[in-house]
């Protein structure tokens, strides 16, 4: 009998960072359980980790290099095997080719969703000259990043509430789906008294678990309820005044234009009764100091997303908790690296891509996007292939379907002059335009960027060798930047010398990390944590008190969007459609369309060719509720056609109360039912964002006369 041996290693499944730890049995190369890692700081196991083999061992997956034989547009693409020497001799003629005739910028570089193939993208992307990278953080969670920016000076996203925390403000997260090893400490926090405010038009399973006070909006006005909120705290003087006067700008704007939000306005624009937006006013200002879970990006999938955040991100900063112990903290001594494990030395992001800049090519569109970002915003891809600024790609983990209005994206990468995607399976709504497709190595076969907790991190090996002739994205990468001349650059496809370049700037090298085993190494801090930094200078590159933003303080009006022509203070605008904003409009399509909460069983696109998930959400369904079921003669299952001004899909009809009557939701992600043909295309003019949270739509029994 063959010995079992085990390994450490951790789960991609919704391809977020950090990631959960496992534990794997292994007979040979073969892994044959997992389980959950032990003295891990991320887990346990969700079902879809649970379910990793089933996506390591699939029958489907993507194994060798694969070209089309077909002209693009061919019901067929005829896909056959060829050597990875093929592939690469291709690619470096095509890319060579590109950049001889239109140059090296018209090249596009794109990651999706997953994460770790990023900073190794970056880099060839930059060493081929091109400053066209960008990643899906240009709809994912950027947005609210760059509100802080604007707002703070710095970057946060809110974090875990402390033994020091009164109440927590979940501001639209639905950790029990998205992160669902977070629930139990908050439930442990809240037997401690702490108090949670969750805002969300949806009963969520962390509503349910979790809140003192839910908060339940109309999609898309997020804004007017921070606005009415910042109001009432003002009024009933439950705000910080001291903090406001000394450490933000613009505080007299703010409290006139907030006068505008009533009760009344508020209940009228977003539907929360104003009893409730009191109590949770009380709420925050009685069990200080607050601290917040700030949106992923439900929040900023909106035409006005960026300052709705931003009305959030005022309200904050009005409690004073900023930087406070318990409040909302900035860690005083982050280790050099992003949260993917490169660092702009790495990425080339520090000395190739200020050389490039001026050739990026969403500067006109979104210039304060561009200010703030090295990725460049890709939501207009079809106009950049339209205009003829990308005439080929490179595209890692990439999913047609994730835009709004997909056929647009797949046609603009289907008239590219040459498009290769490396992915772990074929995907036909993407891989079908394309002209080569890639096998990746999953994440338990590649060496990997290491994994940061705080000051602690992990170097990531593989468990197994990659099945087929599959490759780790870093090494298609670094392989490619060989191929079109650039071996150097890329230590000649040698990872280990590419994360000890990296892990130079924390003073540590592969083998230290190997050493620490699956322990982990911990980098000791410079000095202690300390908090209000803005009192001593610690947030800013000049050392003086205060935040790093134009007038060194929090900018409720913001200087920068005055200096672009956006309006200072957190201005609230109604969705582009909606019932207030198109009442015509509503009455033909009634409904509101919410699209893209996330279920549990599956991320976006990934994960449906997987059994024992599969039979939890056996297909795409409209959460409707009963009233709005009722009215249309519409009972459980029943086959249904949602439809917007935008285009229709059919599904099965889910009654239940858990949404709001007057607004569906949809989950996004399905092939057969893909909610983005019916999205439209509004974008933040800010930001960039698409408007996946707002919109009108009805819904009909399938079959009827529309
Ligand atoms: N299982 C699983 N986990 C995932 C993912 C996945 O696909 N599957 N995706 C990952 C990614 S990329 C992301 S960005 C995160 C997202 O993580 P989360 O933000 O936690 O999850 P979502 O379900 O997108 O959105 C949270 C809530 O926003 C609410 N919501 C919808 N519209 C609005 C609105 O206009 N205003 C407000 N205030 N709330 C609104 C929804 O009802 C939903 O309950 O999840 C990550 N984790
Ligand atoms: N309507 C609507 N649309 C949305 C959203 C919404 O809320 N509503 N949310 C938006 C958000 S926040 C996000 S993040 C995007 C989702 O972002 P997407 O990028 O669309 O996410 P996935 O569907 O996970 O697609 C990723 C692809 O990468 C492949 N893949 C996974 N891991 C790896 C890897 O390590 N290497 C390689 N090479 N390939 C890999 C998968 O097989 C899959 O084909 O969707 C956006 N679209
Ligand atoms: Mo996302």
């Amino acid at each position: 009998m063959e010995a079992q041996r085990v390994a450490y290693g951790y789960c991609d499944m919704c391809n977020q960072v950090p990631k959960c730890g496992m534990k794997l049995h292994l007979k040979g190369d073969r892994i044959v359980r997992v389980e959950d890692r032990e003295n891990y700081p991320a887990g346990p196991l969700c079902v879809k980790g649970l379910a990793i083999l089933e996506e390591q061992y699939h029958p489907d997956r993507l194994l060798y290099p694969l070209k089309r034989t077909t002209p693009k547009g061919s019901p067929d693409p005829g896909w056959t095997r060829i050597s990875w020497d093929e592939a690469y001799a291709t690619i470096a003629a095509k890319l060579n080719a590109v950049k001889a005739k239109y140059g090296p910028e018209k090249v596009g570089f794109f990651v999706g969703d997953p994460k770790e193939p990023r900073p190794a993208v970056q880099r060839l992307a930059y060493t081929f000259g091109s400053p066209n990278y960008g990643t899906e953080s240009s709809l994912c969670s950027r947005a609210t990043v760059m509100a802080s920016q604007l707002t703070f000076g710095l970057v946060t996203g809110g974090g875990r509430p402390t033994k020091e925390t009164g109440t927590c403000l979940i501001w639209t997260r639905n950790l029990a789906n998205t992160a669902p090893f977070e629930m139990e400490r908050l439930q442990r926090a809240k037997k401690q008294g702490l108090k949670l405010v969750v805002v969300d038009p949806r009963i969520t399973a962390t509503v349910q678990q979790v809140a003192d006070l839910h908060l339940r909006l109309r999609p898309g006005t997020d804004g007017a309820l921070a606005l009415g909120m910042i109001r009432l705290m003002v009024k009933e003087g439950l705000f910080d005044r001291d903090f406001a006067s000394r450490w933000t700008s613009g505080l007299p704007e703010l409290i006139k234009y907030a006068e505008e939000f009533t009760p009344e306005e508020v209940e009228r624009i977003t539907g929360v009764p104003p009893q409730r937006v009191a109590e949770a006013v009380r709420l925050l200002a009685a069990h200080r100091p607050v601290s917040w879970i700030g949106s992923a990006s439900a929040t900023v999938h909106s035409s006005n997303g960026l300052q709705n955040h931003r009305a959030i991100l005022c309200l904050m900063a009005l409690t004073g908790d900023f930087d406070v112990p318990g409040g909302l903290t900035i860690p005083t001594h982050p280790l050099p690296l992003d949260m993917f494990g490169g660092n702009a030395e790495f990425t080339r992001e520090r000395d190739l891509f200020p050389k490039l800049r001026e050739k990026r090519i969403d500067k006109d569109r979104f210039p304060v996007w561009a200010r703030f970002n090295s990725e460049i915003q890709m939501n207009p891809l079809p106009e950049y292939v339209e205009e003829g600024r990308i005439k080929a790609m490179v595209l890692f983990g990439a999913n047609a379907m994730m835009w709004p209005q997909s056929a647009l994206y797949q046609e603009a990468i289907g008239k590219l002059e040459f498009a290769v995607a490396a992915d772990y399976f074929l995907r036909p709504w993407t891989h079908d335009f394309v002209d080569m497709v890639l096998p990746a190595a999953m994440a338990l076969e590649r060496m990997n960027p290491i994994a940061i907790f705080g000051r602690k991190i992990y170097l990531r090996e593989p468990v197994v060798p990659p099945l087929g002739e599959a490759k780790p994205d870093w090494v298609i990468a670094f392989e490619m930047g060989s191929h079109l001349g650039h071996g150097k650059e890329f230590w000649d496809g040698d990872e280990t010398q590419a994360l000890n370049s990296i892990l130079r700037s924390v003073g540590l090298t592969v083998e230290d990390l190997r050493k620490g085993g699956a322990e982990g190494v911990t980098v000791p801090a410079p000095g202690p944590e300390v908090f209000r930094k803005y009192e001593t200078g610690l947030l800013r590159a000049d050392g003086k008190p205060g935040f790093a933003t134009p007038s060194g303080k929090v900018e409720l009006a913001s200087q920068i969007l005055k200096e672009y022509g956006f309006d200072p203070l957190p201005r609230y605008r109604e969705p582009v459609e909606s019932p207030l904003s198109t009442p015509e409009l509503a009455r033909e399509f009634p409904l509101v369309l919410n699209s893209g909460a996330r279920v549990l069983m599956f991320t976006h696109s990934k994960l449906r060719e997987l059994p024992s998930l599969r039979k939890l959400m056996p297909f795409a369904v409209v959460n409707l509720h009963p009233d709005d079921a009722s009215a249309q003669g519409i009972r459980q299952n029943d086959e249904v056609d949602l439809e917007s001004p935008h285009g229709r899909i059919r599904l099965k009809a889910n009654i239940t109360d858990q949404v709001l009557a007057g607004v569906v939701d949809v989950s996004h992600g399905w092939a057969d039912a893909n909610v983005n043909e019916i999205v439209g295309r509004y974008f933040d003019p800010i930001s960039g964002f698409p408007a996946f949270k707002e919109g009108l739509c009805r819904v009909r029994k399938a079959g009827g006369s529309s």
